[in-house]
């Protein structure tokens, strides 16, 4: 049976783009694919464009270095977008990246819709990974799993943050590593003279569903290790 006609089905490249001054001009709407480094945003340009090399795709972070916009044949752009996030490049050039961004949403007038891809953290059927609340460990893998997420708690204080909402219900555990989720209330000890106590409360939610697991979870050690340098 022949698939039938969509909206997607023509689309053609129009530009690659380093700076928002290299656009073409504003008069066709246009809908952007952003997200994280990796995430898959080109890909999903080439699955809705059913075709396979439209967008460039990598294994590899930081694949796409420009923005690149493709035209769709009812009228209509779409705009790939490079990633953000990606650490291990020179700092000099990831913020040319993420000033170029953050110009394009800023200022393109005719940018009519944003596409937020967001990685999927869960197994090839679709079933999500288990969040560490749901999960009956053995002594060994829930010290395991404390410690990273005692490491990846500090990893977030370090970028000058605090989760705001951290315990075993915000940790997935994937492949043999604790994910965390849900960010929503993140804030930054900059700008939140309260942070230091959400950190604190964090810890203590933290060690306390922990304990629940069997794991000896000391807050004020926690405390001491996720603020040291
Ligand atoms: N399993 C799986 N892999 C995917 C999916 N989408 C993309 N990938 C893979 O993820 C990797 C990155 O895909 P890209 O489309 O290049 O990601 P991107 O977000 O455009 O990356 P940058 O341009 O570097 O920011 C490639 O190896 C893809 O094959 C998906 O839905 N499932
Ligand atoms: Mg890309």
């Amino acid at each position: 049976m022949p698939e039938p006609a969509s909206a997607f089905s023509k689309v053609e490249f129009l530009i690659s783009a380093g700076v928002t001054g290299g656009l073409p001009s504003e008069d066709l709407p246009e809908l952007a694919f952003a997200g994280r480094s990796n995430v898959g945003k080109s890909s999903a340009i080439n699955a809705l464009a059913r075709r396979k090399r439209l967008a460039f795709v990598s294994k590899t972070p930081g694949r796409t270095q420009t923005i690149n916009l493709f035209r769709l044949a009812g009228g209509g752009i779409l705009a790939d977008l490079p990633g953000y996030g990606y650490a291990k490049v020179p700092e000099a050039l990831r913020r040319h990246w993420e000033a170029t961004l953050s110009a394009y949403l800023q200022t393109r007038a005719s940018l009519c819709g944003l596409a937020l891809v967001m990685e999927f953290i869960g197994d090839e059927n679709g079933d999500p990974a288990p969040r560490i609340s749901d999960l009956k460990m053995e002594k060994d893998e829930a010290e395991e799993t404390f410690r990273q997420s005692v490491q990846n708690l500090k990893r977030i204080v370090h970028s000058g943050r605090v989760h705001g909402d951290y315990s075993t219900f915000n940790i997935l555990w994937h492949n043999g590593e604790a994910v965390v989720i849900d960010f929503p209330q993140v804030m930054e000890f900059k700008n939140n003279p309260n942070a230091h106590a959400f950190l604190e409360r964090d810890v203590r939610s933290l060690c306390k569903s922990f304990m629940k697991q069997g794991v000896i979870a000391d807050e004020v050690k926690v405390l001491r290790e996720i603020r040291a340098r």
